[in-house]
C-alpha cells in the first residue's frame, strides 16, 4: 500500500514540502485516497474546461475583430445578387447546392416573364409600325417586321399564350392562381424575392445532414416545395412556348433589338426541353442567370481562407434598390464597413427607366456620385465592378452606337468595348475625384487616404467572376494588413 503511494508520488528528501506531503499521504486511508484522486480528476477536468472556453472566447474575439464586412451597392439589375452568388459559389459551394431546388419557381417565372416581354416587344415593333415606318436595323435585317407580322398573327399568338402572360397594368391575381410561394412575387414583368427567402425552406440552409438532396426529386423537402402549379403551368405549355420562341417574327425581333440582350441572362427559352421536365433541378449556371429583383437588405456571410489561419468571416450587405441618393437613411449603420463594392452595368447606356424617363447610365453615375459624397461612408474605400461587359460587346457588335445615346461620348471615340470601358471608367474616376476635392476643400485631412479601385467582370462566366472577386479580396485584405488591423 505504502509502496503504491510512493510510486505515484515521489518526493525529494531534500524538499521540506515533500516530507510533509509524504507524511500526509502515508497517513491516507484507501477510501480517502480514492476520494482525493477523484477530486484531483474533477479539478483537472474543470481546469481543462475553463481553458477550452477561454480558447473559444479568444478565437471568437479574434474572428470578430478580423471579420470583414462589405457593402454591395449599385443600381437595379447591375448584378449585386449575382456577385453574392459568386461569393457563395467560390467560398461556400455547399450552400448554393442545397438551395438549387428553391430556384425552380424563379426560373419558371423568368420564362413566363420573358414570354410576356417578347409579346409586348412584338406589339411595339410589329403591326403598329407599318403606319409609322421601321427602324434602320430592321431594314438591314430584311425588311420591316410589320411585313411578316400581321395584327392577326399577333392576336393569335397572344390568345395561344393567354394563360402564361403577365399583365403590366396591375398586381395580377397570378400569385394566388399559381400558388407562388410567399417569398416570390410578380409585378408587371418583374419577378421579386424577399429578404432571407432561402431560409424559409426548411433544411435548405447550411448544407449538412437533413438538408435537401438537390439531385433527388423524391427527397421530402423537395416534394413539399411550393409553386408546383407554376411548374405545371410551364410543363403544360412548354410546346406552345417553344413554338412561339421559334416563330420567325419572334426570332426577328430578338435579333434586331439588342435591348433583348438584357435577357441574355434570364434567358431560359433555349432550354425549355430541359427546364420543363418534371425532375428539373436548376444548375448553378441557371441560378446565376436568374433575374429576380431583391427586396430589402440581403445579408450573406462566407468564410474566406486567409494565410495560416483557417478562414475569415466575410459578410456582404446588399442594400437593394436604395444604393444612391436615398442612402442617408441607412448609411449611418454601416460606417465600420471595410469596403464598398459598387456594381456598374456597362451595357445599360441605351436603356431608360423611371418617370420622367432617364438614361440608366446617367442614373448609375448619379448614384455613384451620391455614394462617394455620402458623409457616413466617407472613409470607406470603393471597389467598382464593371459588369455586363459581354452585353456591351453584343450591343456594339450588333451596331448599337454609344454616341447615339450618350452625347458626351462624341463621334471621335471608336465604338468598341475597349474604348467604351475606358470612357466609362474615366467618368467614374472623375465623379470620385469631384467628391474627394469637395472634402479636401471642406477641410478633411483624411480625404486623400480614401481610394477607388476598378475591376471588370462578366458575372455569367464563373472563372471571370472569381478572378475579379479574388482581385477585390486581395485589395481589401492588403488594406487591412497595411493599416495594422490584421496580422497573418
Ligand atoms: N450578361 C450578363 N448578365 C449579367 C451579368 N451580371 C448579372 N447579370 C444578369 O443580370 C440580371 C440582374 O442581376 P442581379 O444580380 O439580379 O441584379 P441586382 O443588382 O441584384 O438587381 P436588384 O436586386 O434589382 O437591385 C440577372 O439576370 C443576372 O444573371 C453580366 O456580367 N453579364
Ligand atoms: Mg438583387
Amino acid at each position: 500500500m505504502a509502496r503504491s503511494v510512493r510510486s505515484i508520488h515521489s518526493y525529494s528528501d531534500s524538499d521540506p514540502f515533500g516530507n510533509v506531503l509524504r507524511e500526509l499521504h502515508y497517513a491516507e486511508t484507501p477510501v480517502g485516497r480514492s476520494a482525493r484522486l477523484r477530486e484531483e480528476r474533477n479539478a483537472q477536468q474543470l481546469s481543462n474546461e475553463i481553458d477550452r472556453r477561454l480558447d473559444q472566447e479568444r478565437i471568437a474575439l479574434e474572428r470578430a475583430t478580423h471579420d470583414v464586412t462589405l457593402l454591395v451597392l449599385g443600381p437595379r439589375g447591375s448584378g449585386k445578387s449575382t456577385l453574392q452568388k459568386h461569393f457563395q459559389l467560390l467560398y461556400e459551394p455547399k450552400v448554393i447546392d442545397t438551395e438549387r431546388p428553391a430556384w425552380k419557381p424563379v426560373v419558371h417565372s423568368n420564362i413566363i416573364s420573358n414570354v410576356s416581354f417578347l409579346l409586348d416587344l412584338l406589339q411595339q415593333h410589329g403591326p403598329s409600325m407599318s403606319a409609322s415606318g421601321s427602324s434602320s436595323s430592321e431594314e438591314q435585317e430584311g425588311g420591316p417586321l410589320s411585313a411578316i407580322l400581321s395584327q392577326q398573327t399577333l392576336t393569335r399568338l397572344r390568345r395561344e399564350l393567354r394563360h402564361v402572360v403577365l399583365r403590366h397594368d396591375a398586381w395580377s391575381p397570378w400569385e394566388d392562381r399559381y400558388q407562388l410561394p410567399q417569398w416570390l412575387s410578380v409585378h408587371g414583368q418583374e419577378v421579386f424575392v424577399r429578404h432571407g427567402w432561402q431560409k424559409v425552406l426548411s433544411g435548405s440552409h447550411g448544407g449538412g445532414e437533413g438538408g435537401i438532396d438537390p439531385d433527388d426529386p423524391t427527397s421530402p423537402s423537395f416534394a413539399t416545395l411550393p409553386a408546383t402549379k407554376l411548374s405545371d403551368l410551364v410543363s403544360e405549355n412548354a410546346e406552345k412556348i417553344k413554338a412561339f420562341w421559334k416563330h420567325p417574327v419572334v426570332q426577328r425581333v430578338v435579333h434586331t433589338h439588342a435591348r433583348w440582350g438584357r435577357f441574355g441572362a434570364g434567358f431560359f427559352l433555349n432550354d425549355l426541353e430541359r427546364i420543363s421536365d418534371d425532375n428539373y433541378v436548376p444548375s448553378a449556371e441557371d441560378i446565376l442567370k436568374c433575374r429576380c429583383q431583391t427586396i430589402g437588405v440581403e445579408e450573406t456571410t462566407v468564410q474566406v481562407p486567409y494565410g495560416p489561419r483557417p478562414y475569415r468571416n466575410l459578410t456582404l450587405y446588399d442594400i437593394s434598390g436604395v444604393g444612391g441618393k436615398s442612402s442617408k437613411a441607412w448609411s449611418g449603420h454601416f460606417t465600420e464597413v471595410n469596403s464598398i463594392l459598387f456594381l456598374f452595368d456597362l451595357a445599360c447606356f441605351d436603356e431608360f427607366e423611371g418617370k420622367p424617363r432617364r438614361n440608366r447610365m446617367a442614373v448609375a453615375l448619379d448614384e455613384f456620385l451620391a455614394v462617394c459624397r455620402n458623409h457616413d461612408l466617407r472613409k470607406v474605400n470603393i471597389i467598382v465592378f464593371l459588369t455586363k461587359v459581354d452585353l456591351l460587346q453584343r450591343k456594339v457588335e450588333t451596331g448599337v452606337r454609344i454616341q447615339d445615346w450618350i452625347s458626351s461620348y462624341g463621334n471621335n471615340r471608336a465604338n468598341t468595348v475597349k474604348v467604351a470601358k475606358t470612357y466609362f471608367e474615366d467618368q467614374l474616376r472623375s465623379k470620385f475625384q469631384t467628391s474627394q476635392s469637395e472634402r479636401v476643400k471642406a477641410g478633411s485631412r483624411t480625404a486623400r487616404e480614401r481610394q477607388l479601385y476598378v475591376c471588370t467582370a462578366n458575372l455569367l462566366q464563373t472563372a471571370d467572376a472569381q478572378r475579379a472577386i479574388k482581385e477585390a479580396r486581395d485589395i481589401i485584405f492588403m488594406k487591412l494588413l497595411v493599416h495594422g488591423l490584421w496580422s497573418v
